[in-house]
């Protein structure tokens, strides 16, 4: 058997730490020959809670989980961690303007950027889940100067779920068929799914579809498909949230299969035209525990126009806290 390793989740008191943890502890992230030791971050109003979530891993009596730390002490909770996966944020409360809630979220998610900096391993893997994912995993990374700044990654993969399951929908496909799916940018409502490089069982996908469905309906179903969550259950998407999260951390862990690539929000090198050092969703290739840009993609003037505003838009969510940057 593996040596354990240290699995930090932050907000694991909450509606996706809940649909997360259990996961995590069964191998469905990290594979069933790898031992975890989950070490769960949350505010202090929220420790009881999280007592009764530990409660409840322990009663599950996972072979794989090798122990379990309950803190609101972001120094304890990220102590020679190897993955982390920030779920934890500040949601927009009444009245709260945009730039509110991303100077909220600076706050916390510069605080646990020095705390991984300063306490996790040095080969950490990080994903930000908590929202506005790209620019919170941004700040992390800025403040965690003795970290590969690769190491910073952002949640797209529920987007590229979403994305290939409208999809195989619409052709009467299996979710199995689609390849290549791409979502480019920020995870938001300007984000773009593209279908001009997936496949469906080997078809290009706009073989397969009209152009006016592909604009007026997928594109706009899928980037709302949270706010349409919101309205039928009265609570924000949680378990196929944590599942992409699972998703996430596996294909950067295990790697991707074969000729497939899955989308990250990742730390740019300029691929694309995409201003350096945003977080910004790629299609990406993993292998060995490493992830890379999949390289020459073809981009139509349709996909640059839609690719160029989603970076227009995390320009701006990063000049809006420059101030709080280092
Ligand atoms: P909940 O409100 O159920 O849970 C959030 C938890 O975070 C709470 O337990 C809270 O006490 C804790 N928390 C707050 N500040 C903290 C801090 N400074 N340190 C540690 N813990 C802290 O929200 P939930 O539904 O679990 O959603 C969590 C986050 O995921 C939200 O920001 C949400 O917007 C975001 N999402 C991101 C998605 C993505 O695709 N990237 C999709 C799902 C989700 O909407």
């Amino acid at each position: 058997m593996k040596q354990p390793v240290r699995v930090t989740v932050t907000g694991a008191a909450g509606q996706i730490g809940y649909a997360l943890l259990f996961r995590i502890a069964s191998g469905a992230m990290l594979g069933d020959d790898q031992p975890v030791i989950l070490q769960l971050l949350d505010i202090t109003p929220a420790l009881d809670a999280l007592e009764g979530v530990k409660m409840e891993l322990d009663d599950c009596a996972f072979p794989l989980l090798a122990g379990v730390v309950c803190t609101d002490d972001p120094n304890v909770g990220f102590k020679d961690s190897d993955y982390a996966l920030l779920v934890g944020a500040r949601p927009r409360g009444p009245g709260m303007e945009r730039k509110d809630l991303l100077e909220a979220n600076a706050a916390i998610f510069s605080v646990q950027g020095k705390a991984i900096n300063d306490n996790a391993s040095k080969n950490i893997k990080v994903l930000v889940v908590g929202n506005p994912a790209n620019t919170n995993a941004l700040i992390t990374q800025r403040n965690a100067p003795d970290i590969d700044p690769r190491n910073f990654t952002a949640m797209m993969r529920l987007d590229h779920n979403r994305a290939k399951s409208q999809l195989a929908a619409k052709t009467g496909k299996a979710v199995s068929d689609i390849k290549n799916m791409t979502v480019w940018g920020n995870h938001s409502a300007t984000q773009y799914p593209d279908l001009s490089t997936a496949k469906v069982a080997g078809t290009p996908a706009l073989e397969l579809v009209e152009q006016d469905w592909y604009e007026n309906d997928y594109i706009p179903t899928v980037a709302q498909r949270g706010a349409a969550i919101i309205k039928a259950r009265g609570a924000s998407s949680a378990a196929s949230a944590a599942n992409a999260a699972i998703d996430h951390v596996r294909s950067w862990a295990l790697g991707t299969e074969g000729d497939d690539w899955v989308s990250m929000g990742v730390y740019s090198d300029g691929s694309y035209g995409i201003a350096e050092g945003l977080i910004y969703s790629f299609p990406c290739r993993c292998k060995n525990g490493d992830w890379e840009i999949v390289q020459g993609v073809e981009i139509s003037e349709f996909s640059q126009a839609r690719m160029k505003a989603t970076e227009q838009e995390l320009t701006e969510e990063r000049d809006a806290v420059s101030h709080l940057l280092p």
